[in-house]
């Protein structure tokens, strides 16, 4: 081994030692949550919040979230991020999108927790178009397209910053959690009333299961996306 790649290996060591001293909180695990919807079926599309009932300590904010416009589609369906963070949306489809924030619920009655609204231009020559939002309010905010009514997303902007989508298995998996009482809240799309909070003990690595009061249908496919009826070639 010569000096100049043992240095490199040395300097690595010293961030790993570094990181077992300052990174995570001394006792902090990872809670595991299966989301299973009231007939006792794994539950996808639920965003999963964990909040500890005392202080907790700071943690960073994530990179920027994608939500990508493809097919006249958002991608993914329902994203949640910690109050804070920023969420990137990116158009890769060969027409404009313009995304704007609107009001949600079984009626279509909630204000979204957020107000925005920006044209993204079509994907040209490879290089797309994005805008950046700072997610600042706790809520919901339902995403919509002026140009296409029936693009539908969901952005659910978390107080805490434990969070997570249930995937195809209703799983979420929340690393480095602390350890102690937390609650639980969970968020569906199609829900018509509030989902009860449940309170779990974090400990080390954990698993739980978390029922929504529902059973939600089937997500429907989504319409076939429209033809490019706004680029020039
Ligand atoms: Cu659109």
């Amino acid at each position: 081994m010569t000096p100049s790649t043992a240095l490199p290996r040395r300097a690595a060591l010293g961030l790993i030692t570094a990181a077992l001293f300052t990174g995570a909180p001394a006792h902090a695990g990872q809670l595991q949550v299966t989301v299973l919807d009231a007939d006792g079926k794994p539950a996808p599309d639920v965003a999963v919040m964990v909040q500890p009932t005392g202080i907790w300590p700071s943690q960073p904010l994530p990179e920027p979230v994608p939500i990508v416009q493809q097919g006249s589609k958002f991608l993914p369906y329902v994203t949640v991020v910690p109050v804070g963070a920023t969420v990137r949306f990116i158009n890769r489809d060969r027409y404009d999108h313009h995304v704007r924030s609107q009001p949600g619920g079984p009626l279509g009655s909630i204000a979204p927790a957020q107000q925005f609204e920006f044209r993204l231009a079509a994907l040209r020559g490879g290089k797309e178009a994005a805008q950046d939002l700072k997610a600042e309010n706790p809520g919901v905010v339902t995403l919509g397209c002026h140009i296409h009514g029936s693009m539908r997303g969901h952005l659910v902007i978390s107080a805490s910053p434990w969070t997570g989508v249930s995937d195809e298995r209703g799983r979420v998996t929340l690393a480095n959690l602390p350890d102690g009482p937390v609650q639980l809240r969970l968020w569906h799309p199609d829900q018509l009333v509030e989902q009860p909070v449940q309170r779990v003990q974090a400990s080390g690595n954990a698993s739980v299961d978390a029922t929504l009061n529902f059973a939600p249908k089937p997500r429907r496919a989504p319409p076939a996306p429209p033809r490019d009826y706004n680029t020039t070639y």
